[in-house]
């Protein structure tokens, strides 16, 4: 596939599935034999949860870091935001034996929740400090960027700006109390869905609060909304009325995921 230079691709949950992402990025044309960036000028947009449950997520962070520099220098733009399993990976670093509920630590909850022993083991300095400064929103042309299907971003604040000084001021000091809050919070789905009467309103609102005529996010696989198993996903799901488009292949579960090139509406 040819890629469009001034596009802008998404790829949602990656979940320590460097291969598959590899593969992904390939098709796209994002992605020379190399193995270094070939989109020129196009955006790239990854939307968090870049390790637990798959075999090799410091290698997930390693080449989405090695993008961003080489987009760069192509006048193109590789951007991440934050999603839950990667404040949680930190949480078991900074944290792993404090308790965190009845009977188990931090570290127990990450293990329980897909955590790898060996990105523990090779998280350094430079991945750590990256993962603090992800946002946790962001506004690409007109779509809103968010990991989660939820409305916990309510809790941090009312624009793209508070939320993601309010969540990285979280992660930056870091503050175990409001991490823990913000991992419990993060296990929010599915606000806007379809099987909710004010699913549709939801969005409205959200979008009209943060910004963006569409709503992007991962966080639920998209399996889990419509019940097609993860290895049939291969497109995104559009939902509530248009307003928002899960792109969560379910890569953990099966999927081999897709790049989704979203198309401006700028009217
Ligand atoms: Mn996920």
């Amino acid at each position: 596939m040819t890629v469009n230079s001034s596009g802008l691709y998404f790829i949602g949950d990656i979940h320590g599935h460097k291969l598959k992402l590899i593969h992904l990025l390939r098709g796209a044309g994002l992605l020379n034999e190399r193995l270094r960036w070939s989109g020129g000028a196009a955006t790239l947009c990854f939307l968090g949860d870049f390790v637990d449950r798959g075999p090799d997520g410091i290698g997930v962070i390693d080449l989405i870091m090695q993008l961003q520099s080489e987009a760069v220098a192509t006048g193109g733009q590789v951007v991440a935001i934050l999603g839950n399993h990667d404040p949680l990976l930190l949480s078991a670093y900074w944290f792993p034996e404090h308790p965190h509920s009845v009977g188990k630590t931090c570290k127990d909850v990450w293990l329980l929740n897909g955590g790898k022993e060996n990105d523990l083991a090779r998280l350094t300095a430079q991945h750590i400090q990256w993962l603090q400064h992800l946002p946790a929103m962001l506004l690409l042309h007109d779509k809103l960027i968010t990991h989660a299907d939820a409305l916990l971003y309510y809790d941090y604040g009312a624009t793209i700006a508070t939320v993601n000084q309010a969540i990285g001021a979280i992660l930056q000091t870091p503050d175990f109390d409001g991490l823990m809050l913000l991992l419990d919070r993060f296990t929010q789905r599915l606000a806007f869905a379809d099987a909710r009467l004010d699913g549709g309103l939801r969005a409205q609102q959200f979008l009209g609060t943060y910004g963006g005529n569409q709503l992007l996010h991962g966080h639920t696989p998209i399996s889990k909304m419509t019940g097609k198993p993860a290895v049939f996903v291969t497109q995104p799901l559009i939902y509530a009325d248009g307003l928002c488009v899960n792109l969560d292949a379910g890569m953990y579960m099966g999927s081999e995921g897709f790049v989704y090139e979203a198309k401006n509406q700028r009217s």
